[in-house]
């Protein structure tokens, strides 16, 4: 017998070509896989590559079913996303660092070790020069909520650096002006 999880999760893989500027963003985003036991959840991790062996620009999203991997659905559209970024010293350096927070950020979300698991959306890893793991939540004006999300993920990653919330709304409007919302 399989050991439900409290959500059903899906995983989205995009890789734009080259990420060259597209028609649409987010046209590439493709939903691959949902589940919602332990041991599905496991099946798919060991079928697919860690992102360290993933080519720089593609995006895995694992985000709870229902909710695209987009600011413009409705769950996410009030929100945010905290970021860490696995390659600076806090994270041990190297390629390997990515695997590792990526796997612990999912296990820690789909077995529901935040206190504020309810504000979660997803999360999002971004193979790039400078590597990044996002996790998106609902809503952004919930300081306490996100204050926690952010203190927590950090002790779970053993994330020794200082960790930034952007709003959705901040980004979409200033783009790369916008300014953390948060810190921890
Ligand atoms: P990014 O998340 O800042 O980092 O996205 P990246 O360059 O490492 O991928 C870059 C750009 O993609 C943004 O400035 C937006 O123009 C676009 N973009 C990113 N996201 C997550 C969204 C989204 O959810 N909706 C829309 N419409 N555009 C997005």
């Amino acid at each position: 017998k399989k050991h439900p999880l409290e959500h059903a999760w899906t995983f989205w893989f995009d890789n734009p070509n080259g990420k060259q500027k597209q028609v649409a963003w987010g046209s590439s985003i493709r939903a691959v896989y949902t589940f919602s036991t332990v041991e599905d959840f496991w099946c798919l991790y060991n079928n697919v590559l860690p992102p360290s062996k993933l080519g720089t620009g593609t995006d895995f999203h694992c985000f709870k079913a229902g909710i695209e991997p987009k600011w413009e659905d409705p769950k996410c559209a009030h929100g945010g996303k905290w970021t860490a970024s696995p390659n600076r010293s806090g994270g041990g350096g190297g390629k390997g660092a990515l695997d590792i927070f990526w796997l612990h950020t999912l296990l820690a979300m789909i077995g529901e070790q935040f206190d504020e698991g309810d504000e979660i959306c997803g999360a999002v890893v971004s193979v790039r020069r400078q590597d990044k793991i996002a996790i998106w939540t609902k809503t952004a004006s919930n300081e306490a909520a996100q204050v926690s999300i952010g203190k927590q993920w950090k002790d779970i990653l053993d994330y020794s650096e200082k960790i930034s919330y952007l709003v959705h709304e901040d980004a979409k409007r200033l783009d790369k002006a916008a300014k953390p919302r948060y810190t921890v």
